[in-house]
């Protein structure tokens, strides 16, 4: 038997109403035994369209023999009985039931990725998540929905980012620093190669494709960027990095596994970890944001 984390979202319709109907049908689910129920709150929309309604979010701790496809297969039938649309990205919905975690596994497939890859930062996840499964580890952070959650709860949280060059990171950084006082930009090289000068509690890792890197390589030969400077000074920093392509795709590889690949004793790393991989910058910038805000 296998444990699933889910987490569920409503903002149209009936959202009370929604998070008990989605609870009662995963109830009847065969091969499905619901074992806790957090408690529905009202939370602010993170992302998506201005002005839409405030959200009703909650949890559902799950015991399951499914494999973890047939178990998302289940979260969508669901969905489509509660009517949800699919019209706009983040948009309003009736329901929303995502795949938090499934026992330990990690999983990056198209269309199914666990643990669900923006939980970390998000208040509206974690807090109902904790209620009813405070010590479930996440596997990749390698600690538990309590830590991830005190994590966001802090004083001041530190948020950093990272990237490598033409990955955007530059430009994210300072558009996070906008709304969010705490934000430095990181080294890449140095987060790598030893311990990092400030050990941030979020980290948004800036990923692009190859051709993207290449194309913005190119653009930026006149106008590198310092990496590792306060990112409210980026737009004024001097130049001072040279990257062929090919080191750039190899540190963003390096980047993607120092953060990302099974947790070692040995190094350090930041308990939240956001990827954010856009066709543009607007939108990296966008999705950044949005990581940032979720954990007010
Ligand atoms: N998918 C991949 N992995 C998973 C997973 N672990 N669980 C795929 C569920 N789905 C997963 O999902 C889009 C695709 O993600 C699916 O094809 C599925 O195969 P979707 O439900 O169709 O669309 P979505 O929910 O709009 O997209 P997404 O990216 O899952 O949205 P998020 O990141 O879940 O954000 N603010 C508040 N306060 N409360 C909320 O609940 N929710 C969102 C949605 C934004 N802001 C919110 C809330
Ligand atoms: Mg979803």
């Amino acid at each position: 038997m296998a444990r699933c984390l889910i987490a569920c979202g409503s903002n149209q319709g009936r959202p009370r109403q929604h998070l008990g109907d989605a609870r009662d049908l995963l109830r009847s689910m065969p091969g499905v035994t619901l074992v806790a129920a957090s408690r529905a709150r009202e939370t602010r929309p993170v992302g998506g369209p201005p002005d839409q309604a405030p959200f009703m979010n909650g949890a559902f701790l799950v015991e399951t023999d499914l494999l973890p496809i047939d178990m998302l297969g289940v979260l969508t039938a669901i969905e489509n009985t509660l009517h949800r649309e699919r019209s706009e990205r983040w948009g309003p919905r009736t329901i929303d039931l995502d795949l938090l975690l499934y026992d330990d596994l990690v999983i990056d497939e198209p269309g199914l990725t666990v643990p669900h890859p923006r939980m970390t930062t998000r208040r509206f996840v974690l807090e109902p998540a904790a209620e009813i499964a405070p010590d479930l580890v996440h596997p990749v952070a390698g600690c538990t929905i309590r830590d991830l959650l005190e994590n966001i709860s802090k004083a001041d949280p530190h948020v950093a980012v990272v990237g490598a060059p033409g990955s955007g990171a530059a430009d994210v950084a300072a558009a996070v620093a906008g709304s969010w006082l705490d934000t430095t930009l990181l080294d890449a090289r140095q987060l790598l190669t030893g311990e990092p000068c400030v050990r941030p509690n979020v980290l948004i890792l800036v990923v692009a494709a190859s051709a993207v890197l290449a194309q913005r390589l190119a653009c930026d030969a006149g106008r590198a960027r310092n990496d590792a400077v306060v990112a409210t000074a980026v737009a004024e920093a001097p130049a001072n990095t040279t990257c062929s392509v090919s080191e750039a795709v190899a540190l963003q590889g390096a980047l993607r596994h120092h953060l990302l690949g099974i947790p070692l004793a040995a190094h350090w790393r930041p308990r939240a970890v956001v990827v954010v991989e856009a066709d543009t910058l607007e939108q990296a910038i966008g999705e950044a944001v949005a990581a940032v805000e979720a954990m007010a």
